[in-house]
């Protein structure tokens, strides 16, 4: 049997999901990218559709530049409550902290911020008693009565659970009413291999909470299960009485410690009750999504693309040539926090990306990115082409050649590494070059992971602009076997 898949893959994590009649919608973190927090929607938990981005107006989220990775937008939760989408996400970062979008329709507009300043920590939950009271949980496991309204906090947040003893950081909480229980849905071990997923009960929202004996009901740590890391998670019940449970997980690859590349991404497992207990089944598979073209002939932006902490309209635009994307060096380089850069998760273990693009009037080109300090790319301008290696503090262009003037299409795949199956095995190679010559580097890609890079995002694939004005025809990325 193959390796199972996740329902959305790429880097798309701490996901919460909710249904309204038969539709199910699911959000996910996004850190510093911008737009923040993706919105999916599907019919059936196993194919979701991306339809949008929660916080795509400068008013609803403004990350400074000095905003560092990993910072920004943390493990949202969405819920549906007197006929409207509440969601609720801390902003790591200055001015930031915890605050609340609500949405008639998930796929947007969703509001201004509600700001929270009396909720504290990260991984805020929402949940809401028969009498209307509203019930705020977040990591730690704290919980405050709030007007979601407004964003007033009624008395001092409390102290509710510590999880398991000895676990480290129990976080992620989420609060259901479920028949004649209150359940606490908690992730607990840290969001690396010891991850994992537990759960108390309670007679009312506020507690007190008795611990599941099974616990941790979901976890992957000390197996050989393909997906790691598994937590993180938020219950969802659907039309015919049956239970999903999703959750983040990572497909680590290479020899040993493991790499994962592609980010913590969505898994889904079917869930059974026991003595009035979840039980969390094995993992479902999703389909894998296709390959994705981009010829920029829309005038507004498709909701994959994302860029780093703001996307200042003058600096990237359809409507400058037809049919290109036109972007606009700022001044920094993919070194720095604030390049102007457009790119999409990577979703695929192996895939192969291709751009046309024409840097007659600056420089420019195609990138892999885990961070700033973590990313190769394949730049052209002023006559020549270099393939550019950032790791760590070193920075190196690792390849050069001489091009003719003219438009060139820019390629990078992700393929299997050299000599697999080795202990210090690589969990793939990133491949440059440029299409109908020869590949000007091969490098080794655990060095674009989240074990070496650290961090809670995944490898983004995309243009970016470093001197001047450059033009993209079209992007395309193919998953290749
Ligand atoms: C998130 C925490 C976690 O706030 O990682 O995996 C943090 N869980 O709950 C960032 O995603």
């Amino acid at each position: 049997m193959s390796d199972p898949h996740p329902v959305i893959a790429g880097f798309h994590p701490d996901p919460s999901i909710c249904r309204v009649g038969d539709d199910y919608y699911l959000v996910c973190s996004s850190f510093e990218y911008f737009p923040g927090v993706p919105v999916f929607h599907s019919r059936d938990l196993v194919r979701w559709t991306q339809i949008g981005n929660a916080l795509e107006r400068p008013s609803q989220l403004r990350l400074s530049a000095d905003t560092p990775s990993s910072g920004g937008v943390y493990a949202p939760t969405l819920r549906h409550h007197d006929g409207r989408f509440w969601l609720i996400v801390t902003v790591v970062a200055d001015g930031g902290g915890n605050m609340l979008f609500t949405a008639t329709d998930p796929a947007g507009p969703w509001s201004d911020p509600i700001r929270l300043p009396g909720v504290p920590g990260i991984d805020p939950d929402l949940a809401w008693d028969d009498d209307g009271t509203c019930w705020c949980t977040v990591a730690g496991i704290a919980q405050v009565r709030i007007d979601p309204r407004t964003g007033e906090t009624f008395g001092e947040p409390h102290k509710l659970w510590s999880g398991t003893p000895g676990a480290a950081a129990p976080e992620a909480p989420h609060l259901y009413r479920i028949g004649d229980h209150w359940y606490l849905l908690i992730a607990e071990g840290g969001t690396e291999r010891g991850h994992g997923v537990s759960i108390a009960r309670g007679p009312a929202p506020d507690g007190p909470f008795e611990p599941c004996p099974a616990n941790p009901i979901l976890t992957h740590r000390s197996t050989g299960h393909p997906v790691q890391n598994t937590g993180h998670a938020d219950l969802v019940q659907a039309p015919d009485g049956s239970w999903w449970m999703a959750f983040l997980g990572v497909r680590p690859g290479g020899g040993t410690p493991g790499w994962h590349v592609l980010g913590r991404e969505t898994f889904l497992a079917p869930v059974t009750w026991e003595e009035g207990w979840p039980v969390v089944g094995e993992i479902v598979s999703g389909s894998p999504s296709g390959s994705f073209m981009d010829d920029f002939d829309l005038a507004e932006l498709q909701a994959c693309w994302i860029s780093m902490r703001s996307r200042p309209a003058d600096l990237y635009t359809t409507k400058e040539r037809a049919g290109s994307l036109t972007l606009r060096a700022d001044g920094a380089s993919l070194d720095e926090h604030d390049v102007t850069f457009l790119g999409r998760r990577a979703q695929h273990l192996r895939w192969r990306a291709r751009t046309l693009i024409d840097s007659a009037q600056g420089r420019g080109g195609l990138a892999v990115r885990l961070d700033e300090h973590h990313h190769y790319e394949i730049e052209a301008g002023d006559g020549r082409v270099q393939v550019i290696a950032r790791i760590g503090s070193v920075r190196s262009v690792v390849a050069e050649q001489a091009v003719p003037a003219g438009p060139l299409v820019l390629t990078v795949q992700a393929a299997e590494p050299r000599s697999p199956g080795y202990p210090r095995s690589a969990p793939d190679t990133l491949s440059f070059g440029i299409e109908g010559s020869t590949v000007l580097a091969s490098l080794d890609g655990r060095y674009l992971s989240t074990e070496v890079a650290g961090g809670f995002t995944g490898r983004v694939i995309g243009m970016y602009a470093a001197t001047g004005t450059v033009h993209f025809d079209w992007f395309d990325y193919e998953v290749t076997p």
